[in-house]
């Protein structure tokens, strides 16, 4: 009796060794995709965004933020896995298998996103989330400014920020995928993208036009960077166990043939 006892034991915690292990590889075994976005050719000319309205606080121009390029690099670009490229079924995520399987390492996948309207513009004007995301608006600004949300002719969100150090939650803008537009009725000049995905896999190039996404289980896939102004590029990759994979992109110059409205 005291032998099977300890037979059932020793097999218990065996079995829990081979969990703890399995779970242990399986963490390990996620990969990253970091890589570099830059513009073929040169820059083009930051343009200025005339105001028409609020110059008091505004200022008489703004600079444009649709093409942001420093030194060649490209910011406020998309690089994303367009897992539905893929063989068979497109996966689908919620902020919490999101936060499960990893993304919750990649940083702005899983974080709450906010969008402030500071100097009479949308800060950050790129951003990109996880569909379900809560969606911060905050005004900054003296004057009154609204966050109308659309993905297409579909009305999401339609925030009214009156005043500064004003700021509302929004649980419903973020749960349908697609690129959304963000603007202004006060302030026509305002513009900015949400870019809703049911993934966790993407990220928006910052001021050096890196990325990275973290936490991407190991296999093929299309790696996709895309910016509103200067269009995409496709690239197959294969990502190892555990590797830290690392692509050079290129977006075609604005002035090249290639920008999209
Ligand atoms: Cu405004």
């Amino acid at each position: 009796m005291r032998k099977t006892i300890s037979r059932v034991v020793a097999a218990s915690a065996l079995n829990l060794g081979l969990l703890l292990i399995f779970a242990a590889v399986a963490h390990a075994q996620a990969g990253s995709v970091r890589g570099t976005v830059t513009l073929a050719g040169a820059a083009p000319a930051i343009g200025k965004l005339t105001v028409t309205k609020d110059q008091e606080v505004c200022g008489e121009s703004l600079p444009s933020r649709a093409v942001v390029v420093a030194d060649g690099r490209v910011q406020y670009a998309i690089a994303y896995l367009d897992l539905a490229a893929q063989d068979g079924a497109p996966r689908r995520a919620t902020p919490a298998a999101a936060a499960a399987s990893g993304a919750k390492d990649s940083g702005a996948a899983s974080q709450p996103l906010t969008i402030t309207n500071r100097g009479c513009a949308f800060d950050p004007p790129v951003v990109a989330a996880v569909a379900g995301t809560k969606l911060t608006v905050r005004n900054e600004d003296p004057v009154f400014h609204n966050v109308r949300i659309r993905l297409g002719p579909r009305s999401m969100a339609n925030l009214s920020l009156p005043v500064r150090g004003v700021q509302i939650e929004n649980q419903r803008a973020l749960t349908l995928p697609g690129v959304l537009t963000v603007k202004c009725d006060a302030h026509e000049w305002m513009e900015g993208t949400v870019r809703v995905f049911d993934h966790p896999y993407f990220a928006v190039t910052g001021a050096d036009g890196s990325f990275e996404i973290a936490g991407v289980p190991p296999g093929k896939y299309t790696l996709v960077v895309w910016h509103a102004k200067l269009g995409e590029q496709r690239r197959e990759i294969t990502v190892a166990p555990g590797e830290s994979l690392t692509v050079a992109l290129t977006l075609p110059s604005a002035s090249g043939g290639a920008s999209r409205p």
